[in-house]
């Protein structure tokens, strides 16, 4: 048995596996996701959301392609893009791999201590750049990524704290394509929790990377997730009520305001300075790269 406390239920194996489904196929139908037809990207890593995310999809139906970007993180890339290509082969699906080293010239662990930035920030931000421009590349009408209801919330909090109105009005279950490349991307487990993710693929058998990313200290996000995790366990449903509060009654007050786009002046992909966040890293990385080897 399953409990899922936030909707005071319990389900067996397969009720518990059609609740799942019936989860993602209500969120991509509410925020009208994509229709059938659309050609479809999913952003894989080898791990619980993104593999389950991909057997849920299948399942619904879905044709949907996977992108895995290697980012030099040690044996957690290397394990992540093995599960990744075992779980692409065993169904028949197509995954493309994306080499940061040898496409770009560096990997996230030397971004990070060569800037002296926050790895997940240059992890984040260059897999948020590396997926949309393998997307828009390759010619798919939407780029789906496996942020869960615990990731959605804890994001949600950090802005709030914050008060990052930006980040707010960015915050949505679907980001509409924009001039210039950016593709529309989507996030259909907003309604799955992350122990459900984990839950799901276990009982579907599939295998993903279970270690955490050896980068992951001083990452805020997984900071505010316990804070929120000690709230939910006093009253269960709480975080589903801040996040669907927040795109029901709240996003409204912070309205999208498209940046204006321009072609980044080194890579031409779209960004709101003259060179784009990555282009900036890369060029800084590799530069302290080459004089170190010099
Ligand atoms: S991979 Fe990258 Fe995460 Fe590792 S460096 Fe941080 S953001 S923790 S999902
Ligand atoms: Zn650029």
């Amino acid at each position: 048995m399953i409990s899922v406390r936030r909707h005071n239920a319990g389900f067996c194996r397969s009720h518990f596996i059609e609740h799942i489904h019936r989860q993602v196929a209500r969120t991509i139908s509410d925020h009208h996701m994509f229709d059938a037809g659309e050609r479809l990207v999913l952003g894989v890593s080898g791990g619980k959301d993104s593999l389950a995310l991909w057997e849920i999809l299948t399942q619904l139906g879905y044709r949907v392609d996977g992108v895995y970007l290697h980012l030099g993180i040690g044996e957690y890339s290397s394990d992540g893009l093995r599960l990744s290509r075992r779980f692409a082969s065993e169904r028949d699906l197509s995954l493309r791999v994306i080499d940061l080293g040898t496409e770009h010239g560096f990997s996230i662990p030397e971004a990070a201590r060569l800037t002296s930035r926050v790895a997940c920030s240059a992890c984040g931000l260059s897999k948020r750049y590396l997926l949309n421009e393998a997307a828009a590349e390759m010619g798919y009408d939407v780029l789906v990524v496996g942020h869960n209801l615990d990731d959605e919330a804890a994001v949600l909090l950090g802005n709030v704290l914050r008060w990052e109105v930006d980040y707010l009005a960015r915050q949505r279950p679907v980001l509409p394509t924009a001039d210039g490349g950016l593709v529309r991307k989507v996030k259909p487990l907003l309604r799955v929790a992350e122990r459900e993710t984990a839950a799901y693929a276990v009982l579907r058998g599939i295998q993903y990377e279970i270690e955490e990313c050896p980068m992951a200290a001083g990452n805020t996000i997984n900071r505010y997730k316990e804070w929120l995790n000690r709230l939910e366990e006093q009253s269960p449903g709480l975080k589903a009520q801040f996040l669907f509060g927040f795109l029901d009654r709240g996003a409204a007050y912070f309205p999208p305001d498209p940046p204006e786009l321009l072609a980044c002046g080194e890579c031409g992909r779209p960004t709101p300075g003259e060179t784009c966040s990555f282009c900036r890293l890369k060029k800084v990385t590799v530069l302290r790269i080459a004089r170190r080897s010099a």
